[in-house]
């Protein structure tokens, strides 16, 4: 997979990326009619990894859309056929025959085939990106764009020997104060022999395990380490030390990166290595003009670029998990993550279905297999602003941790809520997050006033403000600060709000909403976003400063008092 470092040695990997041939089928019979043998003539191009809404004719496409592309395999012994996101639903064809299908769409997949002839294979994808209100995670009512398509990289991987390491789940955490490494790895005989060789782990080059290992034919067996590390330095955002661990199992490796470190929570505070954590964040879609959600490497790391100049420390991945590669750079920078699944803004009636109770502790799962190692994620996020007021939304915040403690016990958990005062779920959850808009879509209580009443419902809970702000349309300059929509009014709300929660010691942060602006959806929000833009963000959609960009950096860094 694309990352910021190499993530094997082993195998001989050939991404996907390049021109595929696309059609779109709004009439869902490209099954019937055999698309995945015969793919239509009148089929255009797309560049892959994207998304076909910044195609022209496109824009507001929603539906099934057919991809094609094909690949040539060298020699191996078997083929690992992978996708890091296609949003939502994706059924994949190899030379007519069916591999399977994914649902959820912002998380990878992949697909095993046994004994691949060596020559030219075709590739076939249906994607399907509807969105609904009974199903489908994200659902119909969303505040960002529906961009479908295979927009993370798609890459084959031709496994030639004789073991293969299915998976690889490492966590750098502190037990009884020595960084420890917790291994857990699948571990795959592709013959039909029974195989003997060794598993290894190794840290920097230096070797730290080493078992002897037998498996059956074309046997797979889990096997767990936990190993004591106790020269390694720790992470944190001050200096963020990463080590690199090789995992190799007979000729086969995988490559990862941990750090170590250890999050807490303590009345109220979160600690991260003792320490409290103090968190000044923001939040940034995967979102451009052109690009949409498969936003390029070079303009990720420039955004967040320009996120540690504003002096911020920390990103929310609103409200889908992130690319990895964003992820690696926030290791290798220090900023703190919240990562989430897209289960946002859904009513008490649609948490009630057993479908979305399913698909979202699924999401939830994958997410945490996928990014357990990332030293940057302090925390997990369950959903964003559904009704947890109520209790089917209890319920589902109820499963939703169990899955989450499951899976990954070391890190908080929480969720965030728009409703806190009413909220009934906060006791499920390890912290509190409140999304607040005090002075855009609700003037009857100051800040101040409705944090105090917060702290009353929730007692010693450690409590973080997960999204507050005011839209500025980019251009829209007035005299008087107190003309909604204006940079100066945006500006104010921002600022003033920012020097409130930087004083305000009983909370561990904020995140601003929102980094830049982004694409919403024209129709559902007619009225409440001009320009079929969530413009809140402190840079336009094409990350041109607004006003509040520059004050709060000031503010931020200390330049002067700018606000
Ligand atoms: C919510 C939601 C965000 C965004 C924001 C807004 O807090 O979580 O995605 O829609 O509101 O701008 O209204």
């Amino acid at each position: 997979m694309h990352r910021t470092f190499r993530t094997t040695t082993a195998r001989r990997q050939t991404y996907l990326d390049g021109y595929w041939d696309f059609i779109t089928d709004p009439l869902d019979q490209g099954v019937d009619q055999g698309w995945y043998s015969d793919f239509p003539s009148a089929s255009h191009q797309v560049w892959v990894p994207g998304v076909w809404n910044t195609q022209r004719g496109f824009l507001n496409y929603e539906g099934i859309a057919w991809y094609r592309t094909s690949f040539e395999v060298i020699d191996c012994r078997a083929l690992a056929i992978c996708f890091g996101a296609v949003t939502h639903l994706a059924n994949v064809w190899l030379d007519g025959e069916l591999l399977g299908e994914h649902y959820g769409g912002f998380l990878p997949f992949s697909f095993l085939v046994s004994h691949p002839e060596c020559r030219r294979h075709e590739l076939v994808v249906r994607v399907d990106n509807t969105h609904d209100l009974t199903g489908t995670i994200p659902s119909a009512r969303l505040d960002w764009f529906k961009y479908g398509g295979i927009f993370r990289p798609g890459w084959v991987e031709e496994l030639a020997h004789d073991g293969y390491i299915a998976s690889l789940r490492l966590t750098g955490g502190v037990e009884d104060g020595t960084p420890t490494l917790q291994a857990a790895a699948e571990l795959t005989n592709l013959t039909e022999l029974p195989l003997e060789t060794d598993w290894t782990l190794q840290i920097d080059g230096r070797t730290l395990h080493r078992e002897k290992l037998r498996l059956n034919p074309l046997d797979t067996i889990q096997r767990t380490a936990e190993l004591q590390v106790p020269d390694a330095e720790l992470w944190s955002p001050q200096q963020p030390q990463l080590y690199t661990v090789t995992s190799t199992f007979g000729s086969d490796n995988l490559i990862e990166r941990v750090g170590f470190r250890q999050i807490s929570v303590q009345g109220t505070q979160v600690l991260l290595n003792g320490q409290p954590l103090r968190l000044h964040g923001v939040h940034r879609h995967d979102d451009h003009p052109e690009w949409g959600f498969a936003v390029p490497e070079p303009l990720t790391l420039r955004d967040l670029e320009m996120i540690g100049s504003l002096g911020l420390n920390a990103l929310r991945s609103a409200h889908y998990p992130s690319d990895q590669r964003l992820l690696d750079l926030c290791d290798e920078r220090g900023i703190m993550v919240i990562e989430e699944i897209p289960l946002s803004d859904f009513s008490a009636q649609q948490l009630a279905l057993s479908l979305i109770g399913d698909r979202a502790s699924a999401m939830l799962w994958a997410m945490i297999q996928r990014d357990i190692h990332h030293p940057c994620i302090w925390a997990w996020s369950l959903l964003n602003e559904c009704e947890t007021n109520s209790q089917e939304g209890y319920a589902v915040v109820e499963r939703l941790a169990a899955t989450a403690r499951e899976t990954d016990p070391s890190r908080p958990i929480t969720f965030a809520s728009r409703d806190a005062l009413n909220d009934i779920s906060f006791e499920l959850v390890d912290f509190v997050t409140v999304n607040s808009f005090i002075g855009w879509y609700t003037f009857d209580m100051t800040l101040p006033a409705f944090l105090d009443r917060i702290r009353a419902r929730i007692g010693d809970k450690p409590l973080l403000i997960g999204e507050f702000g005011a839209e500025g349309l980019y251009g829209t300059r007035t005299l008087e600060e107190d003309i909604m929509w204006s940079e100066e009014y945006q500006r104010k709300v921002v600022c003033e709000q920012t020097k409130y929660l930087l004083g305000r010691r009983d909370i561990i942060g904020f995140y601003i909403w929102q980094f830049a602006d982004s694409r919403s959806d024209g129709e559902l929000y007619a009225l409440g976003r001009p320009r079929s833009y969530n413009n809140k963000g402190l840079l336009d959609e094409y990350r041109h400063p607004k006003l509040v960009y520059y004050a709060l950096r000031d503010l931020l860094t200390n330049a002067h008092q700018g606000c």
